[in-house]
């Protein structure tokens, strides 16, 4: 019988019970803290910010299927065993859900949302004439699976979709596509309104920084639904000020939930939404956890596994 640990840093574990036991019949499910001692045989562990050292206490986890497609949260955990597989989550919930947000986001950043709110709140009656979605340029930096999702959400509207990564890629779908260090400052050249989707690793650190962002168009706006290690915020936060950036909208941030006392939630130009962009989602999650203990258990490889090289 397949054991199945769960761990999530916020109350919930109950909604997810059903949804394994629908995709795993007989699955001994088993929320923390109730895992049992690690001398009862093979478990897998499904987590979401386990507490750093907990993973290191149970040798006799398999693997660990991260409840995000993201993994900073298990690896900032420094006693976490470095054998052990990661898989990421990549389920299709979680893609449709990020290509609705961008879409959302990406509109709203087009037709000025944010300035009409912030007028709204002024009681300030100004009409303004955004171009049309055909005249604008999209930049999506990461072009891995929600970066994909979120291009072919937007190019139907008619935007000028370009997106940016680490290794070249055959062009698809009229997206036009940027690689490497090399090619960096011509995307955010081309780039009005720029969509965050990288995971977050060394190399990906502070890359939106002042001399980058200044970089993009005047009136350029940044959507990060990433990671919050992206963007040097007080940089960003000049470039709004002094007018070179026109708005931001941030789902993700070094520090979750972010601390009441930053000046963002203020910021006339900043929308903040709780890393919300997209949930996994526990039929859709649990089916995929479901398929991937399958082919580990054949041998095989499961899908996204993480690279820990490379970091995602
Ligand atoms: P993928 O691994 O499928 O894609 C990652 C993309 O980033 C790839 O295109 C990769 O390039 C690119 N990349 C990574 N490092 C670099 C680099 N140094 N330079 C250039 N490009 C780089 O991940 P997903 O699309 O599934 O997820 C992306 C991230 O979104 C997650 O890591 C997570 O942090 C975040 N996320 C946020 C959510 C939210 O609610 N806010 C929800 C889910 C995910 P290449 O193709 O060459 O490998
Ligand atoms: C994430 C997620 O990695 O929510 O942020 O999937």
């Amino acid at each position: 019988m397949t054991k199945l640990y769960f761990y999530l840093d916020e109350p919930g574990a109950e909604i997810w019970q059903p949804a394994f036991e629908a995709a795993m019949p007989g699955v001994d499910y088993r929320p923390y803290p109730h895992w049992g001692s690690p001398d009862e045989g093979p478990a897998y562990l499904f987590a979401w910010e386990p507490e750093p050292g907990l993973v290191a206490k149970y040798p006799n986890i398999k693997a660990i299927f991260s409840l995000g497609a993201g993994v900073d949260h298990l690896t900032r955990d420094p006693d976490l065993p470095t054998d052990i597989p990661i898989i990421r989550m990549s389920d299709d919930g979680l893609k449709e859900g990020m290509a609705e947000f961008v879409l959302m986001t990406v509109l709203m950043h087009h037709r000025y949302m944010p300035r009409m709110i912030a007028s709204q709140q002024k009681r300030e009656w100004r009409r303004l004439f955004p171009p049309l979605a055909s005249e604008v340029r999209v930049g999506i930096l990461g072009y891995g699976a929600l970066g994909k999702v979120s291009a072919a959400a937007l190019k139907p509207l008619g935007y000028q979709v370009a997106a940016w990564s680490r290794s070249e890629k055959e062009p698809e779908h009229g997206v036009e596509h940027f690689t490497g260090t090399e090619e960096f400052e011509a995307f955010l050249a081309r780039t009005d309104i720029l969509v965050g989707l990288l995971p977050s690793t060394p190399e990906t650190t502070n890359l939106l920084n002042k001399d980058t962002m200044s970089l993009m168009p005047k009136y350029a706006s940044i959507i990060n639904v990433g990671r919050g290690t992206l963007i040097n915020l007080g940089d960003m936060v000049d470039l709004l000020d002094d007018g070179h950036l026109s708005a931001a909208t941030l789902d993700v941030f070094v520090k979750e939930p972010l601390d009441q006392e930053s000046p963002l939630w203020d910021h006339p130009k900043v929308i903040i939404t709780p890393h919300i962009a997209s949930i996994t989602r526990p039929k859709s999650a649990a089916e995929y956890v479901a398929r991937n203990i399958e082919r580990i258990e054949k041998g095989l490889q499961p899908e996204n596994l993480l690279d820990r090289y490379r970091g995602y």
